[in-house]
């Protein structure tokens, strides 16, 4: 496999209105990510994502643009971003930004002129269409509303638009559109970033004719439509050739096959790519098919073109709740998640709080929730006459701001996030559970990453290593087991994914060879003293090297 820097990278996501609030205002600030740059640089992350800073009226946080060149002043301000930047940089880190060009805010100016006349010169900047039978162009929903249209009364036609009402999508079928997007990229990088994380970047082609689709509520149809790769393409030899620099694309409901277009070395298109056929696709744990999705992109994509590791983000409720144990085994169980994630073939991203184990939350009310997706379903649900109660319960758990409550710091007041009101709710764990808590213990989650990344940045075979899981297990529940390889180096690693201890007979592979634990997240390790089989306690992860 080609070798290159970001390859070997593992990256840090900063939602920085949760992370550090510098000014009391309540929400965190770039100033913020700055002061706590420390904790950052000492996990031994090497790439920084940051979530959208761009001016936003922020009725998506910052996923609804109104001035791609200007920072949101909740945020602070150019000279802070600069700085940031700087600094970063000076810690031996790299800065990729998080940008949104499928759509932009509906105060973006460019769609304030779009939507004044039907004859604008920037109508066609976005998707107007008459409407059919009295009614929207088709039956379509939306990710954040129930249709994927919007009357515009004063103009008479339906604008589209993926997410909420007020983020219509931009038109990429327009040169003017795709050179203006260019050429603010292009702006950044020369202010020095590292790179571009692309959201929704699999949304922007849309299909000739919106024909209706046979079942609206599998949104796949907005996702993938012809023309995609054309844009993809131009977008990269327009605006990121020339710069060394990392590109990461958000890509919902990609196959391998699929996948590989994107990020294919020969195809000039990105760098890695997200799919969700975990995250967005996979409600609760379930092993086995697990274990599918990563053969088959290991297959589809391995020595091609590169593939990322996570199992939660600003969107997805976090992984310890979701997918592991965060009750009475929430630090193993962590450590665990973070062992497989690590060790699988991909780049490893780590989303903030993730280092420490942090939790979902149930708020009482759903006054409490800030969630654009989350409030415009309660709305049509209970609109529709679905009782209050049943229907907040029913979306608590994938709530995204399951993962958005503010960083634990320490167990002082609003967990030492802000001397104000926060923006959100704190998880009401954190005096139990925070930063300062995990620094002080040689054993606790935190450490654990840092061991973890250390070994990464000592070890290529966690990065270029060949995957091969040990056969005995792949039909096991429980039992993940599997090697990385390079050369002559042997890596074999061994997770329990349960609540019980599981007996495991040594596999096939390492039959004749010595096992040296490199590293486990239990403190007392079992001596092996050559015996058959070994007992893995309840979500006991292990890494060995063979000699
Ligand atoms: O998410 C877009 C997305 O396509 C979904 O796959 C995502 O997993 C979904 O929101 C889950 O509920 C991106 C951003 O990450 C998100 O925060 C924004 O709200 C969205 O785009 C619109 O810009």
């Amino acid at each position: 496999m080609k070798k290159i820097w970001w390859k070997e990278a593992v990256v840090y996501q900063v939602y920085w209105r949760s992370f550090y609030d510098s000014d009391g205002d309540g929400f965190g600030d770039l100033e913020g990510v700055i002061q706590k740059l420390d904790h950052i640089q000492g996990l031994g992350v090497d790439i920084i994502w940051l979530n959208p800073v761009y001016e936003s009226p922020d009725l998506d946080n910052g996923y609804d643009i109104s001035d791609y060149e200007a920072i949101m002043p909740k945020a602070g301000t150019i000279e802070t971003w600069d700085r940031l930047l700087a600094e970063v940089h000076r810690r031996g880190m790299k800065l990729i930004m998080d940008l949104v060009v499928n759509h932009t805010s509906d105060r973006h100016p460019w769609f304030v002129e779009s939507r004044s006349s039907r004859d604008n010169p920037k109508r066609d900047w976005y998707i107007w269409q008459d409407a059919k039978d009295g009614g929207p162009p088709n039956n379509w929903r939306s990710y954040f509303a129930p249709s994927a249209w919007e009357l515009d009364a004063a103009t008479d036609q339906y604008y589209f638009h993926s997410f909420a009402v007020e983020q219509p999508d931009l038109n990429w079928r327009n040169p003017e559109v795709r050179e203006a997007v260019y050429g603010m990229m292009k702006r950044w990088l020369d202010r020095g970033i590292d790179g571009f994380r692309l959201d929704a970047i699999a949304l922007l082609a849309k299909p000739d004719g919106y024909p209706d689709a046979e079942k609206p509520e599998d949104i796949r149809y907005l996702t993938n439509n012809p023309g995609l790769h054309d844009y993809l393409r131009e977008m990269n030899a327009r605006a990121f050739a020339g710069y060394d620099i990392v590109t990461v694309g958000e890509a919902a409901y990609v196959t391998p096959e699929e996948g590989l277009k994107f990020v294919g070395e020969d195809r000039g298109e990105l760098d890695m790519l997200f799919h969700f056929e975990v995250c967005d696709e996979m409600p609760v744990w379930d092993m086995l098919r697990y274990k599918r999705i990563q053969r088959r992109w290991y297959e589809g994509l391995w020595g091609k073109g590169s593939n990322s590791q996570f199992l939660n983000n600003h969107d997805h409720t976090r992984q310890v709740t979701r997918y592991g144990n965060d009750g009475t085994y929430r630090v193993q169980s962590a450590k665990l998640l973070a062992t497989m994630l690590h060790t699988l073939p991909g780049i490893p991203y780590i989303y903030q709080g993730e280092e420490i184990g942090m939790t979902g939350v149930r708020f009482p009310s759903i006054e409490d929730y800030n969630d654009i997706a989350m409030k415009n379903r309660y709305a049509e649900e209970t609109g529709m006459g679905r009782d209050p109660a049943t229907t907040l319960a029913s979306l608590q758990p994938l709530s995204r701001d399951n993962s958005r409550t503010p960083m634990q710091w320490d167990d002082s007041p609003n967990a030492g996030f802000t001397a104000g009101d926060p923006w959100i709710k704190i998880n009401h764990n954190y005096r139990e559970l925070n930063v300062a808590r995990d620094l002080a213990d040689p054993d606790s989650i935190y450490a654990y990453y840092r061991r973890l990344i250390a070994l990464r940045k000592e070890n290529e075979v966690m990065t270029y290593g060949e995957f091969e899981e040990c056969p005995e297990w792949a039909e096991d529940e429980h039992l993940y087991v599997y090697t990385r390889t390079l050369n002559d180096v042997s890596w074999l690693i061994l997770l329990n994914h349960g609540d019980n201890a599981a007996e495991l007979r040594w596999p096939e592979r390492t039959k004749g060879r010595k096992l040296r634990l490199l590293l486990g997240n239990y403190p007392e390790q079992v001596a092996e003293d050559g015996a058959e089989v070994t007992v893995l306690r309840p979500h006991e992860a292990r890494i060995y090297a063979l000699a």
